[in-house]
């Protein structure tokens, strides 16, 4: 049959960049599309954000130990490469045994469209940039792969058997495969850089926070105090600016949330139901307050934990207002993304700075770390406490739901263990012999640090100073002078808390309840 053996004809390599061209088009397409519909509609935000959920927790510790907080980019990358290796696949198949390669394509666009819909923060029309882009992509293959197709196949004249073997693709038409395939990958290309311009430039919900300015606050802060900065190069400043501070969540498109559109719903177990908006809970006496966030991710000697001046309003006074009955005994918070938090009632029932917080260093919230309103609990770790884009706070129990971490494994109550690190000497430079300062930082929210000791080279524990603590609930300064000679040293550190805990030298990671362990450096001195 002259269609089985024109379907043969076609090269391999040839079927690969036709299926990669088909995909590049129609995944850009869709980006695009998604920039109009909402940016939760993506396809690649949609399939990432399923991969992030669906993953087990070890994959996830993984890829944070492994790549940080860059840990999405590398996500994206290997979702990227994925889809190419498997449009090449689609090329191939498209070109042996059609129509499966449009096929392959579409389907993937159609759970694209499945994924996209049914993620936390879908909306409508969520569904259509992907069935763009697979419907894009597949008629795309089509056509390409037809080209590539010896012309035989569609003439009755049998061919001159002196012409060019049917494996042959005559040059013209192969030069007008490439022309088309490289227009393909081009206008895939442009369309997925429109996209970022498009959503780096015209991002209404960023114009909308910078023109924001937040109330003064009904209860100010007291003053930073002189001597709660020791100003030591390399050291951890005491109050990490807003650009430095970690950023850890499940989102991979920073969820955009106009205030005006905000709302906050507390309900479950209460005896009155209660809802604020944005101007109701701007209109409240706000608070001000330091507290360090700490990642329960955060390895022995990590940088997953910063220091803010939160402004907010007290969460134990709305759920004043709920009522919340007798037999509850936790809130789970749920983000606008379908995060959740479980944090327990007394937590946020007691006298604490547990917040609903609009305010970061002076600032409105930046978009990554929770605009317009997150909530900042000192004392427990991010994933208990800490929800960013908070739009629901559901008073329940323990024993009848659990949240997206407690539900992959990590404990579920979550508070901050007593830890200590160096900052200084760093690493990687090499250090001369003479005077010098070892100095690092020390916390445990909510109980305070009473010392800090060092240890160079297995010799006693040295009292370090401790700088002067700007409260409980937030990490301290400490530093202590240093002769350092040539050679090899190890360094180490602990904590000791106001109680009286000693830091214990005991080695855990993070999961399922935040790492322990003296954090220890290798310095080389010249
Ligand atoms: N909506 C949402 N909120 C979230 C998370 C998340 O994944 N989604 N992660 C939590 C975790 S694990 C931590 S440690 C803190 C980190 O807050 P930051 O990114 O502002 O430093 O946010 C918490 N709030
Ligand atoms: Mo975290």
């Amino acid at each position: 049959m002259a269609e089985t053996r024109s379907e043969q004809a076609v090269r391999a390599p040839l079927a690969w960049v036709a299926g990669i061209a088909a995909v590049v088009l129609g995944a850009g397409l869709g980006e695009l599309v998604a920039t109009v519909i909402g940016a939760a509609s993506s396809p690649f935000a949609a399939i990432g954000g399923a991969l992030i959920d669906a993953a087990p927790s070890w994959a996830k510790d993984a890829a944070i130990a492994l790549f940080g907080t860059a840990d999405k980019i590398a996500l994206l990358v290997g979702i990227a490469l994925t889809a190419l290796v498997l449009a090449a696949f689609a090329g191939w198949l498209e070109a042996r045994r059609p129509p499966w390669g449009r096929v392959v394509i579409g389907a993937f666009g159609a759970v694209g469209a499945v994924v996209a819909m049914t993620r936390a923060d879908a909306g409508a029309l969520s569904w259509l940039p992907s069935v763009v882009a697979g419907a894009v992509g597949a008629v795309t293959v089509w056509l390409l792969v037809r080209m590539l197709r010896p012309a035989a196949s569609e003439s009755p004249v049998p061919r001159d058997p002196d012409a060019p073997s049917a494996d042959e693709v005559p040059a013209p038409s192969r030069r007008a495969f490439f022309a088309w395939s490289g227009a393909a990958v081009a206008a895939g290309a442009l369309a997925a850089i429109a996209t970022t311009t498009r959503r780096a430039g015209s991002a209404a919900v960023s114009a909308v926070r910078a023109a924001l300015r937040l109330p003064t606050p009904a209860v100010t802060a007291a003053a930073v105090p002189e001597g709660a900065e020791l100003r030591i190069p390399g050291l951890a400043r005491v109050v990490t600016p807003n650009d430095r501070f970690y950023r850890i969540d499940t989102a991979l498109i920073v969820p955009e949330v106009d205030p005006a559109d905000w709302s906050l719903r507390i309900h479950g177990m209460v005896e009155q139901e209660v809802t604020l908006t944005w101007d109701e809970l701007l209109a409240l006496p706000l608070e001000e307050s330091f507290t360090t966030l700490a990642c329960v991710s955060n390895p022995v000697g990590g940088t997953l934990i910063g220091n803010a001046l939160w402004l907010g309003y007290p969460i134990r006074e709305l759920l004043a207002r709920a009522r919340p009955t007798t037999d509850a005994d936790m809130v789970l918070s749920r983000s606008i993304d379908g995060f959740t938090a479980s944090t327990p009632l007394d937590v946020l029932t007691d006298d604490r700075d547990a917040i609903l917080a609009v305010g970061m260093n002076g600032e409105p919230l930046p978009l990554e770390h929770g605009f317009p309103v997150r909530m900042v609990v000192p004392g427990l770790y991010g994933y208990v406490s800490a929800t960013k884009w908070v739009t629901e706070l559901e008073v329940t129990r323990f024993d009848r739901s659990r949240a997206y971490w407690t539900d992959r494994g990590w404990d579920e109550r979550g508070p901050i263990k007593l830890q200590s690190r160096i900052d200084v000497p760093r690493k990687a430079q090499g250090l001369s012999a003479g005077d010098t300062v070892i100095a690092g930082v020390a916390w445990q929210q909510q109980v305070g640090v009473g010392g800090v000791e060092v240890q160079i080279d297995d010799g006693p524990w040295l009292e370090a100073t401790l700088a002067t603590a700007i409260s409980d609930d937030t990490w301290v300064q400490w530093s202590m002078p240093w002769t350092a000679t040539v050679g090899d040293h190890l360094l180490r550190c602990r904590a000791t808390s106001t109680t009286g805990e000693v830091q214990t030298s005991d080695i855990a990671p993070p999961a399922p309840d935040g790492a322990t362990g003296h954090h220890e450096r290798f310095i080389t001195v010249f």
